[in-house]
């Protein structure tokens, strides 16, 4: 059968044909739609963990009990992993055990531009870079072929465009999971450094196993055309090549880790300039170059930042300006903001007005970060806000500086890791202001369930952890819950916690609108009221705009269409302009 899919949606339907049992992941962009996607085929068992460790970790559960397993995440969520990883490639495993990361060159909704295939050469794995949905389907059968016959972790790593883009899918017949003994073998899966000292030994050996079958494999395939020039590549590199030099000799690698120094030195002898076009870092050029082997166009030329082109390799191929022009000049910038009724949008308006420090950290709560809030000044990583405000906390008390850091996370990152930050600063003795709005859903990804929705990835009504419970039992004893719809109250008691020595925790409950539908009525301005001042602009609602230019003053109008009644604005105003249409509803959000 035939089907126009996604590279996301084919790997979980390659999941579903090759004997998938158990699928765990994180949600991250580009890698988020996989679950999903394994959810719907209804029949194989996935779920959401709170965090790609435990996501990882549990796969390898499911792979020691016998059962084909899939992990997937983001590259930075490869991150949180690692622990797990670089271990993991030491017990190898019992049934196959596919590690499925989706990197985001040039950052379209990432923090940082990570090449993951790092990770495969540090951790001694080897790694599949599928350069189409097909391959992206085929690689999951494949992958769990090399995963137990090497007995290793694979990883199948995709690129935001490979993830994204749909191209056409032939699917083959289903092959019925087969579950593996479950056996205790304490010198394979107990990692005490007499058997791990062991497993060194064999992970050395099976990589230089790996790097034969690389040689050999379909996986890595020479295309011979002209032999002028000759370009090895990968991924969706490969498809810009194509179209930039549909004449070029390629060198296509599928099996991206080992590398197949044969075939390499094979196919770079056989034409007369050699090309390496790899996204990101030069992770094969430095390995080939260390081969003895010359380039000539590779990183001197082709950016070490940023998506490929057709245009990026055809100019540095040919010493040629690019020919794209850049994006149409003029236009006016459209940053990204709250969504109307956001209950973010309260606190940040607050936050602004107070002008105190904000250790941020990684949701839709990132663009308080943006004009006019300006309303947070630090983020690095998920869980991070609360550990660098207490980090920031305890320098401010040797400097002798009064000032209380604020933290704000939300619900899925404080699950994921944001509730070890705050235990430390319970135990060490911190004192920095944490805000958690708890919308009840992971909203900046689309909305995915987490351990306080009460639902699992698979629909069942599950287990809902509460958070002011969970914040006491780390050891927190100022814990305050607010409503950041209500900025009077939202200022008190942002106040109230900054002037309160030692942690405190505020906790928000309103639901994210646009995960549960929520609609109240629109807001109405009273033209005869309003004078223009724009202070409920302050609030960056994409629902207020002004009046057309005349001899008077623009006013303030609201579009009924897009507000969604929270009212944040209404309480800006100071002149009694603003209020809510009874009885009506907006349209659709
Ligand atoms: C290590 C890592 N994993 C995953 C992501 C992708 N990601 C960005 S924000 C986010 C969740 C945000 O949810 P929440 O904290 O509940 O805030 P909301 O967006 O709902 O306001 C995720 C999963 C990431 N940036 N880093």
């Amino acid at each position: 059968m035939k089907k126009i899919i996604s590279g996301n949606e084919a790997i979980a339907l390659g999941f579903g044909d090759f004997g998938g049992v158990f699928a765990s992941g994180y949600p991250g962009t580009p890698s988020t739609e996989t679950l999903e996607e394994v959810a719907r085929l209804g029949d194989v068992y996935c779920e959401w963990a709170p965090n790609e460790k435990v996501a990882l970790e549990s796969v390898i559960g499911g792979s020691i009990a016998g059962g084909r397993s899939l992990s997937t995440m983001k590259h930075v969520g490869v991150n949180v992993a690692a622990d797990a990883l670089l271990t993991l490639t030491y017990t190898g495993v019992n049934a196959g055990l596919i590690l499925m990361v989706s990197d985001d060159p040039g950052m379209h909704s990432s923090q940082n531009e990570q090449d993951s295939r790092n990770y495969a050469k540090f951790a001694k794995v080897p790694m599949l870079d599928p350069s189409d949905s097909q391959e992206a389907y085929d690689m999951v059968r494949v992958g769990f072929e090399i995963s137990e016959q090497f007995d290793t972790p694979l990883m199948l790593r995709t690129t935001t465009r490979i993830s994204h883009a749909k191209g056409v899918v032939v699917q083959q017949e289903k092959i019925a999971p087969k579950i593996e003994e479950w056996e205790k073998n304490v010198p394979k899966y107990v990692m005490l450094p007499n058997f791990g000292k062991l497993k060194h030994i064999k992970v050395e050996a099976r990589l230089l196993k790996l790097q034969e079958y690389a040689e050999t494999t379909p996986l890595n395939r020479i295309e011979m055309r002209d032999t002028e020039i000759g370009i090895i590549t990968s991924g969706v590199a490969y498809q810009h090549v194509r179209e930039a030099c549909p004449n070029a000799s390629i060198l296509k690698l599928g099996m991206i880790h080992p590398l197949p120094a044969r075939k390499i030195a094979e196919f770079a002898g056989s034409v007369k300039r050699l090309v390496i076009a790899e996204e990101m870092d030069a992770i094969f050029e430095e390995q080939i170059r260390a081969m003895g082997i010359e380039v000539e166009t590779g990183k001197n030329k082709l950016p070490l930042c940023g998506e490929f082109s057709a245009d990026i390799i055809r100019s540095a191929i040919n010493d040629a300006p690019p020919e794209t022009t850049s994006p149409v000049e003029g236009l006016p910038m459209r940053p990204p903001v709250f969504c109307p009724s956001c209950a973010h949008r309260g606190l940040f308006t607050i936050l602004s007005k107070l002008k105190v420090f904000v250790s941020g950290d990684i949701g839709c709560y990132t663009l308080g970060a943006l004009p006019p809030m300006n309303a947070m000044h630090s983020v690095i990583d998920m869980g991070a806000s609360i550990s660098a405000a207490h980090g920031m906390a305890k320098v401010n008390a040797i400097a002798g500086r009064n000032e209380k850091p604020v933290a704000v996370i939300g619900d899925s990152t404080f699950f994921h890791s944001g509730m070890t930050g705050l235990m430390s600063m319970a135990y060490n003795g911190g004192n920095a202001l944490v805000i958690i709005m708890d919308n009840r859903t992971t909203g900046m990804t689309g909305g995915q369930e987490n351990p306080g929705t009460g639902v699992t990835l698979q629909g069942v009504p599950a287990r809902q952890v509460e958070m002011v419970p969970l914040v006491k039992a780390l050891g927190i004893d100022n814990v305050v819950e607010y409503d950041a719809y209500d900025l009077k109250a939202t200022e008190a008691a942002i106040k109230k916690g900054l002037e309160t020595p030692g942690p405190y925790v505020l906790i928000d409950k309103n639901p994210c609108i646009l995960r549960y539908k929520i609609r109240k009525p629109a807001i109405k301005v009273d033209q005869e009221n309003c004078t223009g001042c724009r202070a409920c602009l302050k609030v960056a609602c994409m629902a207020l705009g002004l009046t057309a230019t005349g001899e008077d003053k623009q006013k303030v109008r609201v579009d009924p269409n897009v507000c969604n009644g929270c009212g944040v604005c209404a309480q800006m105003c100071k002149f009694d302009a603003m209020h809510a249409i009874e009885g009506e509803n907006n349209a659709n959000l």
